[in-house]
């Protein structure tokens, strides 16, 4: 068996031991950290190795790495050690290209140096160094006849000058030289370098991956003639006032022609009318299926159109992704074969217990053409992405194998890194985690049912703080089409604004459901989350600028958030304290602390809530006696706060929240 002295364990950031790759965006600076030790007293020094992959080595097994793995082909950084005594080490790798990295941990014994402490300890004691003098001269004629005949050229004539010396006291200081020291230890031969086992993936996203701000609209719903399709035309028309709101991603629900059989009516009704255009989910119909689109809103150029009006508009489009099929989308009759056939010959339709949805089949992912299946519904992703789509927004993803996602979201990246998914994972946690591993950029969360101030501390601490942060997104909506929170419902107006200030400044990626805005908050009954006359089963013409509507407050937040950086992040949250249990607060900054935001939320929408809060001094930068400006981002007023503790007071009926720019001293 090999003798390793040198230990390199706990090495992070990992997901379940390298299976996994950790999340980041392009001009990240990754920490990665490691224990490194070895046995006896000797010095070591140690780096963090890391290289971008190219797509066709993806796959390819790494790990254990062979120990005589040299650095060629990778790029470095030296770690180093704040506490010696603690042994863990630490570095940041520059991750500038989007696609995949891999990391490893390299550490070899720092001969020379060991040497030298000891040499220099024994020469101010007055011992005798005679003999530890010529073992530091081997050490530099070990080096040196490593070094190439250039770099060791050097080496060798300052080794020539110290065995040319006669007095022993001046050899000694040539020893100790610090020019010799950084020679050596650049040109160390690193003789037991040891290497860790495992080489770590990391994921390089663009930035949209981690911040932006979404808005979810049905297309056909965008129009001004009740009971009528607005076309993509029509819907272009509504483009310049969601990017007057400030919103970065535009979500269109599925644009696909729509199933006649079995299809709903209004309010989810089982049987539905002649004019019921039924729910846009239900994809596919003769007219077509995945790729088409519902003729009632144009055509394939009306959609590229819309692409490219939003895209000048700083609008980018997310589509639905809804692998499922109407009984009338071509594949049923094209592949039956990719459908479970029960012995009367019907299909079952499917469902996301306790929902059922009685107007489509579900995918029988058992199939015995797994590969036709896999490869149609990669060509329906690459349709889109062809046609201008660069988020995708997965339907139900939990009810499909994650090895399935796993493969088919690693094949569109290996072309376009660039392309976001987002996983539509309402269910337990572990499986809403898989998803997230397996590649979803992000997730939909459980945000919409935590409400109180203890629900959204630990919560928060959990995505952002804790071990999922590594790789997995949220993506905080306030409402869906599906979820209308009972907070919502009872709240009214200022549980709208308290709900999408949290969403837009809790999480660097969030969004809205058209008309959030409008405050629209009828459930379909007491005690349901589904809306009342859903536009899942009906077209809808809104007024937008409906009285009541909280317009101000979604374009000055979603301003907030692209003028202050620490709105960009996750990870650099920190709550903080706040008298009142109905209040939260919370800070954060950019992760070299700077750009301070602090944000209060009364989270009562009925009642004045009023108390301390403490922003810890770091965050101001000065002592709790110092003076400093806040300004509130909602309403531009200025204040001027003196030390950790100050007074808030927030009137829901006014502004529940205050979102603060701290001028830092
Ligand atoms: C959700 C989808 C809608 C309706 C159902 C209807 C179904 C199929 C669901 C299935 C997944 C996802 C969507 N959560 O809206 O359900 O609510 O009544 O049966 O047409 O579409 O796709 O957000």
């Amino acid at each position: 068996m090999e003798q390793a002295r040198i230990v390199i364990e706990g090495v992070t950031p990992q997901v379940d031991a390298g299976r996994f790759a950790v999340k980041a965006v392009v001009g990240d600076a990754l920490e990665v950290a490691a224990d490194i030790w070895r046995d006896g007293h000797d010095k070591l020094r140690a780096e963090v190795l890391y290289r971008p992959v190219a797509p066709d080595e993806w796959q390819a097994q790494v790990g254990p790495v062979p120990a005589d793995a040299k650095r060629e082909g990778w790029q470095w950084v030296e770690m180093t050690t704040a506490y010696e005594t603690n042994d863990r080490w630490t570095a940041t790798i520059p991750l500038d290209t989007m696609g995949l990295y891999r990391f490893t941990v390299r550490a070899w014994t720092d001969t020379f140096a060991s040497w030298r402490d000891g040499f220099e300890k024994k020469l101010r004691a007055g011992q005798d160094v005679s003999l530890e003098l010529r073992e530091g001269e081997a050490l530099v004629e070990l080096t040196r006849s490593h070094a190439s005949a250039s770099s060791g050229a050097a080496l060798e004539r300052l080794l020539g000058a110290i065995r040319a010396t006669a007095f022993v006291d001046r050899r000694c200081e040539m020893m100790l030289a610090d020019e010799l020291l950084v020679m050596m230890q650049k040109l160390d031969p690193k003789l037991d370098a040891q290497l860790y086992e495992f080489e770590c993936p990391v994921w390089v996203d663009r930035e949209k991956a981690r911040f932006g701000a979404w808005y979810e609209i049905f297309v056909r719903s965008q129009g001004t003639v009740p009971g009528r399709s607005a076309t993509f035309h029509e819907a272009e028309a509504r483009l310049p006032a969601i990017a007057a709101m400030g919103f970065d991603v535009l979500y269109l629900t599925p644009v696909h022609p729509i199933g006649r059989t079995f299809r709903k009516g209004k309010n989810n009704s089982l049987v539905c009318g002649p004019d019921d255009p039924g729910s846009p989910w239900a994809v596919g119909n003769e007219d077509g299926g995945h790729t088409a689109i519902h003729p009632d809103l144009g055509t394939i150029a009306d959609f590229d159109h819309f692409v490219a009006e939003a895209r000048r508009l700083g609008l980018e489009i997310a589509l639905d992704f809804a692998v499922q099929c109407s009984p009338d989308h071509p594949w049923v009759k094209e592949h039956p074969a990719w459908f479970k056939h029960r012995p009367d010959g019907s299909i079952q339709y499917a469902e996301n217990p306790p929902k059922k949805y009685q107007d489509i089949y579900p995918i029988d992912f058992e199939t015995t053409d797994r590969e036709g299946l896999y490869r149609e519904l990669l060509a329906v992703a690459r349709f889109w992405i062809d046609h201008g789509v660069t988020i995708l927004r997965v339907d139900n993803p939990h009810t499909k194998p994650s090895s399935f996602w796993e493969w088919f979201i690693a094949e569109v990246h290996r072309r376009r890194p660039d392309v976001i998914f987002l996983a539509e994972a309402f269910t337990r946690p572990k499986r809403l985690a898989r998803l997230a591993k397996v590649g979803f950029t992000q997730s939909y969360s459980y945000f919409t049912w935590r409400n109180t101030r203890e629900e959204l501390e630990e919560y928060a601490k959990e995505l952002f703080v804790g071990d999922h942060s590594r790789y997995l997104r949220p993506n905080f909506f306030a409402n869906t089409p599906d979820i209308l929170h009972e907070y919502l419902q009872k709240g009214g107006r200022p549980a709208f604004i308290v709900r999408l200030i949290l969403a837009a400044t809790l999480s660097p990626t969030y969004g809205i459901y058209s008309g959030f805005e409008l405050c629209e908050n009828t459930p379909l009954h007491e005690g349901s989350e589904e809306y009342r006359d859903s536009e899942k089963y009906e077209i809808k013409v809104r007024n937008w600028r409906a009285p009541g509507h909280i317009l101000t407050h979604v374009a000055r937040v979603n301003e907030a958030r692209r003028e202050h950086r620490a709105l960009r992040y996750a990870s650099t949250l920190r709550l903080l304290e706040s008298s009142d249990p109905n209040i939260l607060a919370f800070a954060k900054t950019t992760p070299d602390k700077r750009d301070p935001v602090v944000v209060v939320v009364n989270l009562d929408p009925k009642t004045v809530h009023e108390g301390t809060v403490r922003v810890p001094g770091d965050l101001y930068g000065g002592s709790d006696s110092d003076w400093y400006r806040i300004t509130d981002l909602l309403t531009g007023i200025s204040y001027t706060w003196r030390g950790e503790r100050n007074y808030v007071r927030l009137d829901p009926d006014v502004m529940p929240a205050h979102l603060f720019a701290i001028e830092q001293r």
